[in-house]
């Protein structure tokens, strides 16, 4: 070899840029209650890239790009179902792929949050929220400072969590509602609560007691009805009754004439009719549960 000589042939090699994996660490807001028709929601993480892809309940929908750590997106109605909707942001390749982690965010039926409120109805509502992946999801969410609130005449059926209250609240009446197929409580009462009063409810198959008491001041439960329900009785309950629906596996929470649920009720004034508008009391007293029974 003479060294010094011989030229090479110039040969590039090149490595490839590779693009980061992303994480989502956070949406916001990170629930909404049912019947929101739009809103503009945050996605928070790392990672994320212009020609990332936002796969919402698994299918791909538009994004804004911000920068690498937030993504923006518009959801619809048609987007904002009750329940668990999972949010996952995948990169192309040279790697990238999928998200660590995907979010979660959901949809509650109802939700009073961090403000103050005043002589509030909950009324005539349908809330069914399955369990989705094992994840438990809330009729209802309550914060803040609440005052006066009456949740009467709601059907709420095969959801995992109920009423749920980590507030200050003063005077709440949770009256003429029928509660089916729940796998925790119907209401849990922690915070503050003052002066709740729980009467002439339906229950049936609730694999916890109907109600849980926290930090609750002079509640007064019963006069409800509750069959198939763990925990006992409170006074004036019908307990272990078949309150006999017209049909439980057809969702008709209607009673049968035959249903004990039927004048069995206490007089509520804050309760003048029932789930379809039906004058209380039909009969000579009202009736247990959403529906006064018609004749
Ligand atoms: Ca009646």
């Amino acid at each position: 070899m003479r060294s010094g000589q011989q030229s090479s042939i110039g040969v590039t090699f090149t490595v490839p840029a590779v693009n980061p994996v992303p994480s989502e660490i956070s949406i916001s807001p990170s629930s909404v209650a049912a019947g929101t028709d739009s809103i503009d929601a945050w996605i928070s993480g790392t990672g994320f890239m212009t020609n990332s892809i936002v796969n919402y309940d698994g299918v791909a929908m538009p994004f804004t790009f911000v920068d690498s750590t937030l993504l923006g997106i518009t959801l619809s109605t048609h987007d904002l179902t009750m329940g668990i909707h999972p949010i996952q942001v995948v990169n192309p390749v040279p790697r990238g792929g999928p998200s660590r982690n995907s979010l979660t965010p959901h949809i509650d039926g109802v939700q009073m949050s961090w403000g103050s409120s005043s002589g509030t109805i909950i009324e005539k509502n349908d809330i069914s929220i399955p369990k989705w992946s094992g994840y438990c999801e809330q009729t209802g969410m309550f914060n803040g400072t609440i005052t006066n609130l009456i949740i009467r005449n709601n059907l709420v059926h095969d959801t995992c969590r109920g009423f749920n209250f980590v507030a200050t609240v003063n005077g709440i009446s949770i009256v003429n509602n029928t509660f089916v197929n729940m796998d925790e409580y119907s209401a849990e009462l922690d915070g503050d609560v003052q002066n709740p009063v729980v009467h002439n409810n339906i229950y049936y198959n609730i694999t916890h007691p109907y109600v849980r008491l926290g930090a609750v001041t002079t509640p007064d439960v019963g006069n409800n009805l509750a069959y198939q329900v763990q925990g006992s009785s409170f006074p004036g309950d019908l307990w272990g009754v078949d309150p006999r629906f017209m049909s439980l596996s057809g969702k008709d929470f209607h009673l049968q004439s035959t249903s004990p649920a039927i004048d069995a009720g206490m007089s509520i004034s804050e309760v003048p009719n029932d789930y379809e508008g039906n004058t209380r009391p039909k009969g000579p007293r009202y009736d247990i549960g959403a529906f006064e029974f018609q004749k």
